[in-house]
């Protein structure tokens, strides 16, 4: 089969190349027929692989629904932010992830909390139930998807976590791999790795997911894999990926964007129609892959889950 590669996420539908094209080679051998000897005997990278697919496609929690179509998943795949593939533009990421190992990934829990530990990712999606979720998705730069993640909320982690009263922060770390990462040399003037952070009662919320699925399979690299966070009611950057740190503070933490930007990115980016960013408005979205404009919702639709976090100050 000839493998067509779009050129950008704006082709039209017709012309979309079929969602196996754009799957990196390692998905490409997964897909060919490796879970099927995955079983027992088969070496231990082979089997976490078919552990995982199974896990896919998890039930929908049918208590979020959508104002809009779900964005096919060539867009939503290949169209990304991931400065650590690619500083700039946002069909390259995808096309660069060959090098990145996913398996075997551990999470590091540090700060306040019990014991400080580290978690396999398998261990961890052993003893949590996926499901999946349609939320809306808003970039800081004006763009929208409607997406369908796979994971569980965040509030199950941080109990296995067992966090000291203390603990009024959580700050998650990107993985630092420079030698999987070809953004990461290439844009060395920032302060890699890529950090993030909540307010604990953010962190609680109902809504926030650690992800590590999307349309009903593993997540792509490209998309974060093998696990990341999503925060509907907040701005994109707000949702980091591949993370291989979680720690727990009673200080506020820096966050990279406010560190590189601070007047234009601050702890709380919840989506606001009313707030415009320094240099654009944010009353309008732009809808992947149409472009077309849609008003912006105040917290991205999702006010009535977390108005209270803010009891009236939005733009904190
Ligand atoms: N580690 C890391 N996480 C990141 C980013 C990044 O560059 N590096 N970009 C953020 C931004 S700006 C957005 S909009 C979303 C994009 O997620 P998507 O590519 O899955 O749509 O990821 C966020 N998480
Ligand atoms: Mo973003």
């Amino acid at each position: 089969m000839l493998i067509k590669v779009p050129k950008g996420w704006e082709i039209p539908e017709r012309e979309a190349a079929p969602e196996s094209c754009w799957h990196n080679r390692r998905e490409l051998l997964r897909a060919a027929g490796f879970a099927g000897i995955g079983g027992l005997g088969a070496p231990a990278w082979m089997r976490a692989a078919t552990e995982s697919k199974s896990l896919y496609p998890a039930k929908r929690n049918p208590e979020y629904t959508l104002d809009r179509p779900v964005t096919e998943e060539w867009a939503a795949t290949g169209y990304n932010n991931y400065y650590e593939f690619h500083p700039t533009s946002k069909e390259a990421p995808r096309t660069r992830v060959g090098k990145f190992k996913t398996s075997p990934w551990k999470i590091d829990v540090r700060g306040h909390v019990a014991k400080s530990f580290s978690i396999d990712l398998e261990e961890l999606l052993r003893k949590v139930t996926l499901e999946e979720r349609l939320y809306r998705f808003r970039c800081v730069e004006a763009w929208s998807m409607a997406v369908p993640w796979t994971g569980f909320p965040l509030a199950e982690f941080i109990k296995l976590c067992d966090p000291k009263p203390s603990a009024k922060f959580l700050r998650f770390e990107t993985v630092n791999r420079p030698d999987e990462m070809p953004g990461m040399r290439e844009a060395n003037w920032y302060p890699w790795p890529y950090f993030e952070a909540l307010r604990m009662d953010e962190a609680m919320n109902p809504l926030t997911l650690l992800v590590t699925g999307i349309y009903g399979k593993p997540l792509p690299v490209q998309n974060g894999a093998p696990i990341r966070i999503i925060t509907p009611w907040k701005y994109g950057y707000k949702s980091p990926k591949s993370i291989a740190k979680v720690e727990f503070t009673e200080k506020q933490p820096e966050t990279f964007w406010h560190k590189l930007q601070p007047l234009e990115y601050g702890l709380y980016s919840n989506v606001n129609p009313q707030k415009p960013h320094p240099r654009w408005s944010q009353a309008y979205e732009k809808v992947i892959p149409t472009m077309e404009r849609r008003p912006t919702l105040m917290y991205n639709g999702y006010e009535q889950f977390v108005a209270g976090l803010y009891k009236g100050d939005p733009d904190r």
